[in-house]
C-alpha cells in the first residue's frame, strides 16, 4: 500500500513533468519572497504597485504560453495553471494582474493580431514594461456582453471609438487597452482594437470604494471620440468568439488560481487548529474541526486533479468551453465555501489582517463573479445538456 500525504492525497505531484515542477517552484518562491511581504499593506491601503508587473516579467511569469520569440516562455497550459495557483495562494488580486496581462491582453494580440502588432506590444508586455487591460464589460452589459453600446466608426484616418467600459482590471495604470466594440464598418460586428494610453479622448478613472480585490486596481474606460489609426484593429477575429477565446484561457487559469487561495485558507485553518487550545485541547482535536478540514482537503484534491486534466486537454487542443465553465464555476464556488469556513475556524482572529483568511474570502467574492458569474456558468452547462437556452 502507498503512503498518504495529507497535503497531496491523490499524488498530483507525480503527474507533473520535471519542467512543470521547476517552473511551479520558481513561481512559488517569487510569490512568497516578493508578493507575500507586500500584500497586507497593499490590501489595507488599496494600493496597487505597478512595479509588480516588471517583477513578474523579470521572473518570467507573464505570457507563459506565448512563444519565446515574443518574450513568453512557450510553456504549456498546465504550467500556466500551476503558476496561477502559486500567485493566488498569496492574493487573488495579484493573480488577476497576471492573468489579465497574459490571457486577456497578450493572448489576443498573439492570436488575432498582425505581425506588426505582435512585434510592437508583446515583448514589452512579457517584460512587464507595458501594462495591459481588457475592456469588454459595460455598466449595462455585464453577463450579456452582446448588449454592449461601445461603437467604432470608420474615418479616413482610421477609427473613432465612443462608449465606456466598467469594472476593468488594471485600466487606471494601463499602457495598452484591448477594447471590444461594435464596428459600423463591419456590419455592427464586435471587433477588437488596441488603444495606447495617450490616445486623445481616452481616459481610465479608478473605481474607488472596492471592498474586494484591493491589491489590484479597477477602473472605467471612457472613450469620447477616441481616434486611432486603421492598424489599431485586431485583424483576425470578429464576433463574440474574439473576447470569449481570451476568456477561455483566463477562466481556465482561475480554476487553478482559486485552488491556491483555498489551499492557503485550508493550511491556515489546520495550523490554527493545531496551535489554539480551547476546553483543554487543540481545536484540531475536535470532531467538527476535523470534519471541516476533511471537507476542504477533499474539495481541493478534486478541484486540482480536475484542473490538471483540463490543462492536459487544453494542451491537446481538446478542451471545450463547457469544460472550462464547469471547472471555473465549481472551483470558485468551492474555494469561496472553504475560505468562509476557514474564516469561521479562526474565531475572532479570523477577521484580522494578521491572518489571510478574510482577505481571501472577500477576494473570492469577486472571482466568483468576474469572467462569468457562478450562475451564468450554470446556464452555459444547462444549455449544453438540455439544448435549451435559459438566458432570456
Ligand atoms: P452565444 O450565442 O452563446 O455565443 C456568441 C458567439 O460566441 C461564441 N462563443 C464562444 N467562443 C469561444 N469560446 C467560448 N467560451 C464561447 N462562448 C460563446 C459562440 O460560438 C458564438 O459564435 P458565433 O460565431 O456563432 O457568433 O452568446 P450569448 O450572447 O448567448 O452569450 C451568453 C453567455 C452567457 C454564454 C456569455 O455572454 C457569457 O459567458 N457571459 C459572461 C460574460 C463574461 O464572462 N464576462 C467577462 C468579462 S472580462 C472579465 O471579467 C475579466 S476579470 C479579469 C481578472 O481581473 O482576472
Ligand atoms: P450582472 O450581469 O448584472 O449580474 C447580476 C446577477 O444577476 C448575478 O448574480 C448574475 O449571475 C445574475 N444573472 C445575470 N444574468 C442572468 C440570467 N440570464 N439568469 C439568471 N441570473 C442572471 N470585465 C472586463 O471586461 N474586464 C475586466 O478586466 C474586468 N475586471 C473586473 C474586476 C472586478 C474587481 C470586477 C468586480 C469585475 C470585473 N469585470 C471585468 C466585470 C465582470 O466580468 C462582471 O462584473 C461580470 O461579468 C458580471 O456582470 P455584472 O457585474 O454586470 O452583473
Amino acid at each position: 500500500l502507498g503512503a498518504f500525504d495529507w497535503s497531496d492525497p491523490l499524488q498530483l505531484e507525480g503527474l507533473l513533468t520535471e519542467d512543470e515542477r521547476m517552473l511551479r517552484d520558481a513561481a512559488h518562491s517569487f510569490a512568497q519572497d516578493v508578493l507575500q511581504p507586500k500584500v497586507t499593506a497593499a490590501y489595507r491601503d488599496e494600493r496597487v504597485d505597478p512595479g509588480v508587473f516588471q517583477a513578474m516579467g523579470d521572473a518570467g511569469l507573464l505570457g507563459v504560453t506565448i512563444p519565446e520569440a515574443f518574450g513568453g516562455l512557450g510553456a504549456g497550459y498546465v504550467t500556466y495553471g500551476l503558476i496561477a495557483r502559486e500567485i493566488e495562494r498569496v492574493d487573488s488580486g495579484y493573480r488577476s494582474m497576471m492573468s489579465v496581462q497574459s490571457s486577456l491582453v497578450m493572448y489576443p494580440i498573439h492570436a488575432y493580431g498582425s505581425d506588426a502588432q505582435r512585434q510592437k506590444y508583446l515583448p514589452g508586455l512579457a517584460a512587464g514594461k507595458l501594462i495591459g487591460c481588457f475592456g469588454l464589460t459595460e455598466s449595462d452589459a455585464g453577463s450579456d456582453p452582446a448588449g454592449m453600446k461601445t461603437t467604432a466608426k470608420r474615418t479616413d484616418e482610421g477609427y473613432v471609438l465612443n462608449g465606456s467600459k466598467m469594472w476593468i482590471s488594471n485600466a487606471p495604470i494601463a499602457d495598452v487597452f484591448v477594447i471590444w466594440a461594435k464596428s459600423e464598418a463591419h456590419d455592427g460586428k464586435i471587433r477588437g482594437f488596441l488603444l495606447d494610453k495617450d490616445t486623445p479622448g481616452l481616459s481610465a478613472p479608478k473605481i474607488g470604494g472596492k471592498l474586494s480585490l484591493r491589491a489590484s486596481v479597477t477602473g472605467e474606460i471612457v472613450m469620447n471620440n477616441a481616434a486611432v489609426s486603421a492598424d489599431a484593429l485586431l485583424p483576425s477575429v470578429q464576433g463574440l468568439k474574439g473576447p470569449f477565446g481570451c476568456l477561455n484561457r483566463a477562466r481556465y487559469g482561475i480554476a487553478w488560481g482559486v485552488m491556491g487561495a483555498a489551499e492557503a485558507c485550508w493550511h491556515a485553518a489546520r495550523q490554527y487548529g493545531l496551535d489554539r487550545k480551547q476546553f483543554g485541547r487543540p481545536l484540531a482535536q475536535t470532531q467538527l474541526f476535523q470534519k471541516k478540514l476533511a471537507d476542504m482537503q477533499t474539495e481541493i484534491t478534486l478541484g486540482t486533479m480536475s484542473a490538471l486534466q483540463l490543462g492536459r486537454l487544453m494542451e491537446q487542443g481538446q478542451a471545450a468551453p463547457e469544460m472550462i465553465s464547469l471547472m471555473k464555476r465549481n472551483n470558485c464556488g468551492k474555494a469561496l465555501d472553504i475560505a468562509r469556513a476557514a474564516r469561521d475556524m479562526h474565531g475572532g482572529n479570523g477577521i484580522s489582517e494578521d491572518f489571510p483568511v478574510m482577505r481571501h474570502m472577500v477576494n473570492l467574492e469577486t472571482v466568483n463573479t468576474y469572467e462569468g458569474t457562478h450562475d451564468v456558468h450554470a446556464l452555459i452547462l444547462g444549455r449544453a445538456q438540455t439544448g435549451l437556452q435559459a438566458f432570456f
